[in-house]
């Protein structure tokens, strides 16, 4: 057996790329499943590309059975840490390579594992390595046939890749499955289950005809669970055919929910694997967030099939080529299908807080990155949010029309092989003519561009003028930034809220300014009084946008914007300009203030008869405290959470009728998942979260847990409980984990209500909580409910003074990076932030990270990210 790397482990850099040594063009796998020793036979043809007559196949946590070329046992290579080299081959040859592995052992959840019952595997990025030796890189494409062979009793359904070619009975009670996948395809994207599960079967057909079988493998007893991911899973294959002309390429499209799984989804070719998180809902289970995050999470992952599968990574440098491109993708499906505004809200508030915290953090990196030791600590919101709003512009600069040429030339010049991204952006560039030279600069530049507004307008010449200047500060892993090629939005209003054209030079022009210098003029003629300028409308750029906007400028977008996201946008800006003032008041002692004609603009957006509910939600919800965060050098916690709390009090005092008035018109008699439905819940709720500050508060929130008929009514009754600190907490909370004890899935959500507790013995609350009998350290789920929620989300107790936050986080990563490293190196970011705090605090994380830089068997995930926090 391999061991883990004992030297400091080595980065990659993109710079080396090299194209492979040799092509395999089919692999034929062998599983003969036992939970600890699991035989893999693996016989790959292979053919020589260059010079030498060695070729080096990558292998993790392997026990190698035997090496056979041809069919005879061959003795010339060599195991080394990681590798296995083979020498003296011949130019073409079968290769036969037999090892072991040990599933239920495999905590990490990479390779082949036991969740529950179950054997799955995981070999994105770099997982199909700890199967058996392999040239595990992305642009290695073979034809993959698997047979599977488990006992049948305990694993009936034995599934992988493609169509089934046979099966059979075996002696001693085991049986077998073949599968063989048409599509060539890298090892990445290899998968197989087996388990025992309860099967929701439909069907799909697609434009051309074609029945596709739609199968989802849950877990037994949750069948009434998976409605809702299958109708979006035809929801979402209709889709791409309606907006981007794309057929689904198999007979068949399975996806199987475990339990047991580092992160969302996989989307392994026609079988892919979720988190169950992702699959399971039902009215009484799952928030109407959680219907709207399986949604998306089976749009996404559907969509990978062809940006991802059928063209895949040359290079996991180039990992936002598929990454990005499909969040782009999902975005714009949960927009066709839901409210465009309040899903650019959502991904714009993701966008400017943890992405932007981010960019601005040790960790940050562009796009596509230069420099990796771990793959896995790179699927970040970076390649992938950043890596969407990119694509974004792009659609901005070229229209909705150009876009889609761009994508069919892009299939047309790539179907089938391992991609770039520089591959993506001239298949752009060629099919719209629009030139994206200055535009790629995107991909390679990290950090958070500014841009400064300034605007001055002549009564005389009835000119408006605007000087945008852009900057990006030096991040760590670069110091030098060029300008970039930015998309700037913008509209004009005169003072009744009508929309001044934009003329240049007597002809009319775009609303997008093409940003491409450090200092940039732009005057517009034909302005006959002082209009009032909407920014950045549709976020149609990540870049930190500064205008001097005055209280009533931001009052009057709020209301005349025509852009929904720059009236939801005005009311961020108005709020954040009060919470920063009142962060100061803070500082210096002075009292809390919030102006009545602040109060009366939210007044008017609860009180509009116009307004879609689930839009007057989003804007009436304040930014994250780690959005504000993000505003300030050092970052005072406690100050923030006080304004953040003090303006919650204040707007539910000011606008007491009106919220009550909201809440009591809005309740529904029975549950639906339609948005209208949604957005009256979202409003409601939103309500409920402001009165729960007030006398009424306790009472309220009780009625409506004893209530409520679904999971969302119910959850926002005890996030106000917890959240207002409420006297009927305890006995909600109370009721609620005995009701809900045997799901874990569910308790997830109870979990994360007793990580953000804001009593003051917080940290006392999540330790007691791991000895809950559905908590444990070997699901990652729980751990990201409890640990991680108390990491990001309750920030005054993590930030403690007395250190005791760190010190109790230190200690479950030292647990994680031996168990399960990926989690660990998920939990770690907040601490590699300490550079924003006060000393005292700098000191405090700072040691922590040391203690874990000490560890013996440190994991490469943990070792990239703390020594690059140690550096900064
Ligand atoms: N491609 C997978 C993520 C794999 C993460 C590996 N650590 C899911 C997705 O983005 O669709
Ligand atoms: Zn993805």
């Amino acid at each position: 057996m391999s061991q883990q790397p004992q030297e400091a482990p080595t980065a990659k850099y993109r710079k080396d790329y090299q194209s492979p040594s040799h092509s395999i063009t089919h692999i034929d796998l062998e599983f003969d499943l036992y939970d600890k020793e699991t035989i893999i036979t693996a016989v790959s043809k292979i053919k020589q590309l260059k010079g030498s007559d060695s070729l080096t196949l990558e292998g993790e946590q392997l026990k190698l059975l035997g090496v056979y070329v041809d069919g005879k046992q061959w003795s010339d290579y060599k195991e080394t840490n990681g590798s296995l080299i083979i020498n003296g081959l011949p130019k073409e040859f079968e290769l036969t390579v037999k090892t072991e592995v040990n599933p239920e052992e495999n905590s990490s959840l990479e390779g082949l594992y036991k969740s529950g019952g179950a054997f799955c595997t995981q070999c994105e990025a770099e997982g199909f390595r700890r199967i058996t030796y392999y040239m595990d890189r992305p642009d290695v494409l073979a034809v993959f046939t698997s047979k599977v062979i488990a006992e049948k009793s305990l694993y009936p359904y034995l599934l992988s890749n493609g169509n089934k070619i046979g099966s059979g009975e075996l002696e001693n009670g085991r049986h077998w499955v073949q599968w063989q996948d048409p599509h060539p395809k890298p090892a990445y994207l290899f998968a197989l289950v087996a388990g025992d599960f309860d099967l929701l079967s439909d069907s799909y057909k697609t434009v051309s005809g074609r029945d596709v079988a739609l199968e989802i493998y849950v877990d037994k007893g949750n069948l009434d669970r998976a409605n809702h991911a299958m109708l979006s899973l035809q929801n979402s294959m209709k889709w791409d055919e309606q907006r981007f002309g794309l057929e689904y390429d198999l007979d068949n499209y399975m996806i199987v929910a475990v339990d047991f799984f580092n992160m969302g989804a996989m989307e392994n070719k026609g079988l892919n694997v979720f988190n169950s998180k992702f699959v399971l809902a039902n009215e009484k289970t799952a928030t109407d967030t959680d219907y709207l995050g399986i949604e998306a999470v089976i749009g996404h992952e559907y969509f990978h099939n062809w940006t991802g599968n059928r063209v895949t990574c040359r290079d996991w440098f180039q990992l936002s080529l598929k990454e990005g491109l499909t969040v782009f993708r999902d975005q714009e499906f949960s927009s066709d299908l839901g409210s465009r505004a309040v899903n650019r809200i959502n991904n714009v508030r993701i966008i400017r807080g943890p992405q932007f915290a981010e960019d601005a953090s040790p960790m940050s990196h562009p796009i596509r990155p230069d420099k990796v030791i771990e793959m896995n600590n790179f699927y970040t919101l970076t390649v992938y949010e950043k890596g969407s709003e990119v694509i974004r512009m792009m659609h901005t600069l070229l229209g909705e029309l150009s876009f889609q040429k761009g994508m069919k030339l892009y299939f047309e010049r790539h179907d089938g092989t391992a991609a770039t991204c520089d591959d993506f952006v001239a298949a752009m560039q060629d099919a719209s003519g629009v030139d994206l030279t200055q535009f790629k600069r995107w991909y390679s530049q990290s950090g958070t561009p500014t841009i400064n507004v300034i605007t001055s307008y002549n009564s005389d010449q009835k000119t408006y003028n605007l000087i945008v200047e852009q900057s990006t500060k030096p991040t760590q892993e670069q110091q030098e930034k060029l300008p970039l090629h930015i998309p700037l939005d913008i509209e004009l209003y005169d003072v009744d809220g009508n929309v001044i054209p934009l003329q240049c030079n007597g002809k009319s022009v775009s609303n997008v300014l093409n940003i491409t210098d450090e200092k940039q003029e732009f005057t517009f003629d034909s302005v006959d009084e002082k209009p009032i300028v909407s920014l950045l409308r549709e976020f149609s750029a990540p870049v930190k946008l500064v205008y001097d906007y005055s209280d009533q400028e931001l009052m009057f977008l709020m209301v005349h914007a025509t852009n929904e996201f720059a009236r939801w946008d005005a009311g961020q800006m108005l709020l954040a300009k009060h919470i920063k003032i009142n962060v100061d008041n803070v500082q210096k002692g002075e009292a809390f203030e919030l102006s009545e004609s602040v109060l009366d603009a939210f007044r008017g957006v609860l009180l509009s008869r116009e307004l879609d509910p689930a839009f007057i939600a989003e804007m009436l919800s304040l930014p994250s405290q780690n959005e504000v965060a993000g505003w300030f050098k050092p970052v005072d916690v406690d100050a923030i959470y006080s304004v953040l709390k003090s303006i919650k009090v204040a707007i539910a005092t000011g606008l007491e009728d009106e919220l009550s008035a909201v809440y009591g018109s809005l309740s529904q008699d029975s549950y639906s998942i339609e948005h209208d439905a949604i957005g009256k819940r979202a409003l409601r709720n939103t309500a409920l979260g402001y009165l729960c500050y007030l006398a009424q508060g306790n009472e309220l929130v009780k009625l409506q847990y004893q209530n409520a008929n679904n999971m969302t009514d119910t959850m926002a009754a005890l996030s106000s409980a917890n959240q207002a600190q409420l006297q009927c907490r305890e006995d909600l909370m109370n009721d609620f984990s005995e009701k809900w004890t045997h799901d874990g899935l569910v308790m997830d959500k109870w979990f994360a209500m007793q990580g953000t507790n804001p009593s003051e013995d917080a940290l006392g609350v999540v330790k007691k909580t791991m000895n809950h009998a559905a908590f444990t350290m070997k699901n990652p789920n729980r751990i990201r409910s409890l640990v991680g929620s108390f990491l990001t989300a309750n920030p005054v107790h993590f930030h403690a003074k007395d250190g005791s936050g760190y010190l109790f986080v230190g200690e479950i990563l030292t647990e994680l990076n031996q168990s399960n490293p990926q989690v660990a190196s998920r939990l770690i970011d907040p601490l590699l932030k300490y550079r924003n705090y006060d000393e005292s605090r700098q000191i405090l994380m700072r040691a922590e990270l040391e203690k874990l830089s000490k560890l013996e068997n440190l994991a490469k995930d943990l070792f990239e990210k703390v020594t690059k926090a140690l550096d900064s």
